[in-house]
């Protein structure tokens, strides 16, 4: 039997036998589509990332048009102090690119407008940061797992880092620059978006442009802002504090669950 056919095997027995995708509920649809975007990157995808993917399916609660909060605060850096930032907003981030890179199979870059010709889900949701203070905000942008779907992961793949614009703490190291870090449970959760709009306008500069981490079961650092980069690793041990996140390497938990 072949290595592709077991792997299957095990995909349908577990994920789908075990019915899990059915209990979803709301989002049903959207799991049936998430199936078959599974299925088809089986190659890609390692036993560790499928067995991952089984516990993802609690929602963040979504909530509607007139809970929008009248303001938002604006978090964190409010603009990345930097001349190539600065020129790029300065262009409307036309010459902005993502990349998506590491453990991938196909590293891939897209700008605004091919993230927005790419399927776009919008969520209204309540942002809590650790200080204490919540929002509830609309986010639109693309899943994750749709790029990842394009890029696919090599078999040892196992986190998304974020790497972003802005640093948070000046040192002559790099090492105040603001990123962050989530597994492939949340990677391919369905309410895992990149979003370049929120409250249906682009995303301004205060709250992350051109593009931001949505990623709803988790607390407000999580939650990266002015995306350069995705990179898919094994282990962040080699990355800046090696906790996985700005904050994290400053003591805050890596997991932060709401
Ligand atoms: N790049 C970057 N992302 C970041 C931060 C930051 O300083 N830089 N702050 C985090 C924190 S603590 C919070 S609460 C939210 C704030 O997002 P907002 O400014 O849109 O409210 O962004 C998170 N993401
Ligand atoms: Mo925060």
């Amino acid at each position: 039997m072949s290595q592709l056919f077991t792997r299957r095997r095990f995909l349908i027995g577990s994920t789908l036998g075990a019915g899990t995708l059915a209990l979803s509920g709301c989002d049903l649809l959207d799991q049936n589509t998430d199936v078959a975007t599974v299925l088809r990157s089986a190659e890609q995808l390692t036993m560790k990332a499928q067995r991952l993917l089984q516990g993802r399916d609690a929602l963040a609660r979504e909530f509607a048009e007139p809970d929008i909060s009248p303001s938002f605060r604006v978090n964190g850096t409010s603009a990345p102090d930097s001349d190539e930032y600065a020129e790029l907003a300065e262009r409307k981030f036309a010459n902005w690119k993502l990349k998506i890179d590491g453990l991938v199979e196909r590293p891939r870059e897209f700008s605004l407008a091919d993230l927005k010709t790419l399927p776009a889900r919008s969520q209204i949701t309540r942002h809590d940061c650790v200080e204490g203070w919540s929002a509830i905000g609309k986010w639109t942008g693309v899943p994750l797992k749709s790029l990842l779907s394009l890029t696919g992961l090599k078999p040892t793949a196992r986190y998304a880092v974020f790497h972003c614009a802005d640093e948070l703490e000046k040192t002559l190291d790099g090492s105040g620059r603001y990123y962050e870090s989530i597994d492939l449970i949340d990677a391919f959760h369905p309410q895992t978006i990149l979003a370049y709009a929120m409250n249906g306008r682009d995303l301004s500069v205060g709250h992350g442009a051109p593009l931001r981490l949505r990623v709803e079961r988790q607390l407000g650092y999580k939650q990266a802002k002015y995306i350069m980069r995705i990179e898919l690793v094994d282990s962040f041990a080699g990355l800046w504090g090696g906790n996985g996140g700005y904050w994290e390497d400053r003591g805050y938990e890596w997991y932060a669950g709401i």
